[in-house]
């Protein structure tokens, strides 16, 4: 395809290429098992945050690959929960079940080795009508590497439900996404692109701004991380060819503020430089960042402040 050309063009130019599939994807899966990774490696770029911490992906995000032939467009979801229930994991799995009525397909994803009665739950919910591709992840780890052990686990998951196919993969280290994408292109109806090939994601700079803030306090509070902990823009400026950001990380009490502050600021300085270099990585611009800590309490179960956040 000629590079200046977009595929609206492209198309009316080869009635052979009539056959162009476009189409909706969720990524669905228990905490943890690398839903936002997977995403990220499938589009060839990080606009979903991930972490080691179950719980990460809070909105869902969408991440737009687009070839030749066809445009996926993923929707990477929450981890599914099934054990604490609060106002926000409510919401969180309504989210969730919402985005399945309107895909044209699912990847169901577990880890290799490891199906939990989470895992279970999940699989209950997803629907009967649509193909759902069970997806094995994580396979380049140790207990992974014993390929009978590995085709067996397959087996039994496989006997619990009408997949459409079985892929396993890694991930984090890119393996098995080609075949990931080519198993899931006839399940994508025949359709113009919706989106401009260029396109990555639906997200607005100011989302992916506060999303990297929050997988910044993600990987430096580590255990210490409040649960009920939100980040919010409270501005976003473009001034002069860069962009001036202030962010404000919500805490639900007081004695909160100096875990995420740290000694001396510590902490909070660390994951303001990260996030900045981050953003001005995936913004192409310099940016000035200023994040700070502010108590808001008993958020996490304030289903209307929650709408507010746009969950
Ligand atoms: N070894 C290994 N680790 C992986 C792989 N994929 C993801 N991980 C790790 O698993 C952890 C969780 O990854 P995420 O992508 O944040 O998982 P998620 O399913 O989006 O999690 P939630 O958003 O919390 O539901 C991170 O520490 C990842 O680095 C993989 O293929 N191999
Ligand atoms: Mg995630």
């Amino acid at each position: 395809m000629n590079n200046t050309m977009n595929i609206e063009e492209f198309l009316a130019e080869s009635p052979e290429k009539q056959g162009y599939r476009c189409g909706f994807i969720a990524i669905v899966g228990r905490p943890n098992v690398g839903k936002s990774t997977l995403m990220n490696h499938l589009i060839g770029q990080k606009v979903s945050i991930t972490s080691k911490k179950a719980q990460t992906t809070r909105h869902k995000v969408t991440g737009i690959y687009t070839d030749d032939t066809a445009q996926f467009i993923f929707v990477d979801t929450p981890g599914f929960q099934t054990e604490h229930r609060n106002a926000l994991n409510e919401r969180l799995n309504l989210n969730v079940t919402e985005t399945m009525g309107g895909v044209d397909a699912i990847v169901f994803v577990i880890e290799a080795m490891r199906f939990t009665e989470a895992d279970r739950r999940v699989m209950r919910l997803l629907p009967k009508h649509l193909p759902v591709l069970l997806v094995i992840n994580k396979i380049d780890q140790a207990k992974a590497q014993n390929k009978a052990a590995l085709d067996e686990f397959v087996g039994q998951v496989r006997a619990e439900f009408e997949f459409a196919g079985v892929e396993v993969v890694s991930a984090k280290h890119g393996l098995g996404i080609a075949n990931l994408l080519h198993a899931l292109k006839p399940f994508l109806p025949e359709s113009a692109p919706l989106y401009p090939e260029d396109m990555v994601t639906d997200k607005s700079s100011r989302f992916l701004a506060t999303e990297i803030v929050r997988e910044k306090l993600f990987r430096y509070l580590g255990e210490e991380l409040p649960y009920a902990m939100n980040v919010e823009m409270e501005q976003f400026k473009e001034e002069n060819g860069m962009y001036r950001i202030y962010i404000a990380v919500l805490v639900e009490r007081e004695n909160q503020k100096p875990i995420v502050i740290g000694k001396g600021g510590e902490k909070l300085k660390k994951i303001s430089t990260e996030a900045r270099l981050d953003m001005e990585k995936l913004f192409g611009c310099k940016v000035f960042l200023k994040v700070w800590v502010k108590v808001k309490s008993g958020w996490a179960d304030d289903v209307r402040f929650l709408r507010e956040l746009g969950l």
